[in-house]
């Protein structure tokens, strides 16, 4: 069947996208993610804050199709570690991404299955490409900004979080002297040494 074009609005004053409504993550669902668990535990007796909004412009899952959206990822931190999605693989691994940031200060911690690694830097104006394979991750690394972003990514790409929830990823980004710094994460093994099933 022919698709038909569309047109839909981001509003950049808002940060949202017209007519959609948000999933929204908060704290709970980054259960083990965070590497100081006790100022986890702690965050989480208080209260369960939204860490951040998802808008998607989601789109049917065949080869060919795009689907895109803005996520607005608040500030704050557990212990020294900045706010962040719970970040993720591809199901089908041979797909990148696009991030344009609008908005904040961020970084986007990437990693492949074979151990490489890499942080980029997410400033208003930044285009960070996520090549396939890359697994991602955004964080704020702002104390009182948004970190705002719109992502484009292959519709039939979909995501597998296993991973990630299992280790993390192999760098962490906290805060040391105010400014944020990658440091490794001790719950990572290289891939020969993880027993998987
Ligand atoms: C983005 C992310 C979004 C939220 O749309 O899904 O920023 O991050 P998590 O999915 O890791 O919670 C994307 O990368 N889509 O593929
Ligand atoms: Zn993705």
């Amino acid at each position: 069947m022919l698709q038909q074009p569309f047109t839909f609005m981001l509003n950049q004053a808002t940060a949202s996208i017209e007519g959609h409504t948000p999933l929204v993550r908060r704290l709970s669902s980054l259960r083990g993610q965070f590497l100081d668990q006790a100022a986890y535990t702690a965050a989480l007796a208080q209260d369960d804050p939204v860490l951040y909004q998802v808008y998607a412009v989601d789109r049917p899952d065949v080869v060919g199709e795009l689907s895109s959206g803005l996520t607005i990822l608040h500030p704050g931190r557990v212990g020294e570690e900045y706010y962040m999605t719970k970040g993720h693989f591809h199901a089908v691994l041979e797909t990148g991404e696009v991030y344009y940031c609008l908005g904040g200060q961020g970084r986007m911690v990437m990693e492949t299955p074979e151990g490489d690694w890499h942080v980029a830097e997410m400033t208003p104006g930044a285009v960070v490409y996520v090549p396939p394979r890359w697994a991602h991750r955004s964080v704020n690394v702002s104390d009182r900004e948004d970190l705002i972003f719109f992502w484009v990514y292959p519709a039939h790409a979909g995501h597998n979080y296993g991973a990630i929830e299992r280790q993390g990823f192999r760098k962490l980004v906290v805060a040391r002297n105010g400014a944020p710094v990658v440091i490794d994460n001790p719950r990572w093994l290289p891939p020969a040494e993880r027993h998987e099933h």
